[in-house]
């Protein structure tokens, strides 16, 4: 080999490992970036014009049955929207959360809007104003409450907090703040979770991710022991905070809160119309998932991602006694799932009885109905309702049962209402 030659191909080396690590740091970066702030404060936005709502239908979606739906403007202007939930007794109004920590009543006939309360929420990673439920008999008592994270003695914590609105109206007076019914200290500021819901037992669900970073480094999801990685149960009614039916009640080394363990993050559950608990866990490595919880139930994480091994890659031993997912996606589909609810309304036929999600990153809508009990949703049982320009943190419901995208990248409630 000449000088010159070698000169060249030593300075192509150079070059080709200089553009090598400026890749693998890019990677690196991108990667640690994800995992230490956080989906909701990536900086992500959404990709495409956010004004063109049709769907597409690429990559697994093509070969999908589909249903044929369109994406209507039901409200904008909000600043990083969270959740929205129906106000019981007022058909036309919601609640809408803001991330940053304000909650918005909205009228949805009349197009009105007014601040409803604030709390003084942290806002980092996917900290948070992250979830609203009201009490079964708000129409009779006003109480409602929420779920964010915040500062307590001088930890980071996510609080769940008794209130009382005025009148069971959001558009009359001030809310009173009233217990802090839940306080549990946040290792890392990802992974809080954050939704709440009543279930049909008139009981409190509060999901809490495993805590962060990643890979679970505490071990919470699979510690009994530990409230994060759990689905908890709580009373907000009795004498008690824990119901005394509670699965792990008087066991030695389990907290009597959790209804079910082993989550990574059940950042959105809901109620099926049949009383099951339907949870979308946001994956780490592979997978997305959707479960049902049910009482006592261990559901694998970090022992398990989705329905695979964890690590991925690792072999690991048979554990019946963990509950497997009902669905799961992988990377190529999305990074990041968002639960929503099973469509009870009845401005989309064909949606009817059909549970449907999303992906928080991609933007992909799907829908299934829920498979019998012990069952997983078959291949062919999954719906495409299509990938669009927007970013969804929630779905959310009118009181009339009608669903909504919460697109945390532009602000705006979009209706699902049928294709065109
Ligand atoms: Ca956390």
């Amino acid at each position: 080999m000449s000088v010159s030659v070698r000169r060249i191909v030593t300075r192509a080396a150079v070059v080709l490992g200089v553009l090598g690590l400026v890749a693998g740091g890019l990677l690196l970066t991108e990667a640690g970036r994800r995992l230490l702030v956080g989906w909701l404060d990536t900086g992500y936005s959404v990709q495409g014009d956010p004004s063109d709502l049709r769907p597409r239908f690429e990559g697994a979606d093509a070969d999908r049955r589909r249903i044929d739906v369109r994406l209507v403007v039901a409200a904008e202007g909000f600043d990083q929207p969270v959740d929205m939930q129906p106000v019981p007794g007022h058909p036309e109004l919601v609640v809408v959360l803001e991330k940053k920590g304000v909650a918005w009543w909205l009228d949805l006939s009349a197009g009105t809007r007014g601040r409803f309360f604030e709390v003084d929420a942290l806002t980092a990673s996917e900290q948070g104003l992250l979830g609203i439920a009201f009490h079964p008999d708000f129409v009779n008592n006003g109480r409602f409450f929420t779920n964010h994270t915040g500062d307590a003695d001088g930890a980071e914590r996510t609080l769940v907090i008794a209130w009382r609105a005025q009148q069971s109206d959001p558009r009359k007076g001030e809310p009173k703040r009233g217990a802090t019914l839940l306080s549990v200290e946040q290792p890392y500021p990802n992974h809080n979770a954050g939704q709440l819901a009543f279930g049909p037992d008139g009981k409190l669900y509060v999901g809490l991710g495993d805590g962060g970073f990643k890979d679970d480094p505490h071990g919470n999801g699979q510690n009994p022991d530990s409230l994060l990685g759990s689905m908890l149960r709580l009373d907000v009614d009795g004498e008690a905070l824990v119901p005394a039916d509670n699965p792990f009640v008087g066991r030695p080394g389990h907290r009597p809160e959790i209804w079910a363990y082993g989550l990574r993050n059940p950042w959105r559950y809901s109620f099926a119309p049949d009383g099951r608990l339907v949870v979308a866990d946001v994956g780490q490595n592979t997978t997305e998932e959707v479960t049902i919880v049910g009482r006592g139930e261990n559901h694998g994480w970090a022992a398990r991602e989705g329905d695979h091994c964890f690590p991925p890659g690792t072999d690991c031993p048979p554990r019946p006694e963990l509950i497997d997912p009902i669905y799961t996606y992988p990377r190529s589909e999305g990074q990041s799932i968002t639960g929503g609810y099973v469509y009870t309304g009845d401005e989309v036929d064909a949606l009817h009885g059909h549970y449907v999600f999303g992906d928080f990153v991609t933007g992909r809508l799907w829908a299934f109905e829920l498979p019998p009990a012990g069952q997983t949703v078959q291949p062919d049982r999954i719906y495409a309702l299509g990938r669009f320009n927007l970013l969804p943190s929630a779905f959310g419901r009118d009181g009339d049962g009608r669903l909504y995208v919460v697109d945390y990248g532009t602000g705006r409630l979009l209706r699902i209402a049928p294709g065109a």
